[in-house]
């Protein structure tokens, strides 16, 4: 362990302009966490209910909206390094069919010195964040609740490693984690591992044991609120873009905005579908859909006009327009095939809707797939 040296830390900034990361930091210095400010030392850190992005939801049983973030101090100024969809809780699956008869594990929010370098799960074997360096607490998740409260606490050695959810689809968390702390993509976790691997502490003892914090987002935003807004996705102009960059760049923005209030949009957000699109599409730097921007009909003249092109569903891609049968409706597709699609949410206002390529079944047929040439 290294002693806590004895100096004066730097007056926090003027409260008016904290960023998300420095806020994590105020959090976690109120909660007496510990907190590694040394050169090169990486701060894991899980927000429960918040986006990477940085911005909170409604923390949805079986959906992946946690955070996995890496702090940094640079110049000490904490730096978010890295930040990845992820899942503090354990999904559907396993608190439907808990390993441990006293009920799936849900980690407890604190801090733990319990993970060193290895290799997790037999069937899927990848590098991993390991729970063999310290123990941790958990919540018996007995009444399948999906919630911590009332529920029984254990301490111990459970497997609640720090691994990758294998790629599955926002909306369905699967048999992905069963009280591990994961994140979503296998490409995000190899950013998360590599970044890990460079903390000079592990370059020094490759048995070295990392330490994590997990912090509720929700109560983080009530105690230290951002007023920094976090740094937007770096935004490509479309100018000459091909189709499969204008995709990425729509995806991209889609990330970006998910979550957004469309309250603003047409009646007060409940007919924003259209209004969202072209909200993703200005974010993304192109040209809005639509001679009535707000109208999916509209829209949709203007993809069959010159500037869509009709995609079957099987060579759908990330970035794709979903029209809903009837053009009642329109989202974007967030992966392969477009299996899941991103759209406003009428009833809650808000750009939030993971459904099925389909809306699942909400317009009583089939959608159509438009890619957008420019
Ligand atoms: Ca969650
Ligand atoms: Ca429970």
């Amino acid at each position: 362990m290294k002693t806590p040296q004895a100096v004066a830390m730097p007056q926090p900034p003027i409260a008016k302009s904290l960023t998300l990361a420095q806020c994590i930091i105020a959090y976690c210095e109120e909660k007496k966490y510990k907190i590694d400010r040394g050169v090169g030392e990486k701060n894991i850190i899980y927000v429960e209910g918040m986006y990477p992005e940085g911005k909170l939801n409604d923390d949805t049983f079986n959906v992946w909206n946690d955070a996995r973030l890496v702090i940094e101090f640079k110049k000490g100024t904490p730096e978010i390094l890295g930040a990845w969809e992820a899942t503090t809780e354990p999904g559907r699956y396993y608190t439907l069919q808990p390993l441990n008869l006293s009920g799936v594990a849900r980690i407890a929010f604190g801090q733990y010195q319990s993970w060193q370098v290895g290799t997790h799960n037999q069937a899927d074997p990848h590098e991993a964040l390991i729970q063999t360096g310290g123990s941790v607490t958990v919540y018996r998740d007995l009444n399948k609740d999906g919630l911590r409260i009332g529920d029984r606490i254990d301490t111990g050695y459970f497997g609640i490693n720090q691994t990758w959810g294998a790629d599955s689809p926002t909306s369905d968390i699967g048999a992905s984690s069963a009280g591990s702390l994961v994140g979503r993509t296998r490409e995000g976790h190899r950013q998360f591992m590599a970044l890990c691997k460079q903390d000079p502490r592990y370059i020094k003892n490759r048995d070295y044991i990392f330490q994590a914090t997990v912090i509720p987002g929700d109560d983080l935003f009530k105690r230290y609120p951002p007023t920094v807004a976090a740094k937007p996705v770096v935004t490509a102009t479309t100018d000459n873009l091909s189709p499969g960059q204008l995709n990425s760049a729509i995806a991209n923005a889609a990330i970006n905005l998910r979550g957004m209030s469309t309250a603003e949009g047409p009646d007060g957000g409940n007919n924003a579908c259209a209004w969202s699109i072209n909200r993703v599409l200005q974010k993304a730097g192109i040209a809005p859909l639509g001679e009535n921007p707000n109208y999916v009909p509209s829209l949709v003249d203007d993809l069959k006009g010159g500037r869509g092109q009709l995609i079957q569903g099987n060579e759908a891609k990330p970035g794709d327009l979903v029209i809903a049968h009837g053009e009642a409706h329109i989202g974007i597709g967030l992966d392969q095939g477009c299996a899941t699609v991103l759209s406003n949410s009428s009833s809650r206002a808000r750009f939030v809707w993971e459904s099925d390529t389909d809306f699942d079944g909400s317009y009583g047929g089939s959608s159509t797939i438009y890619r957008l040439l420019k």
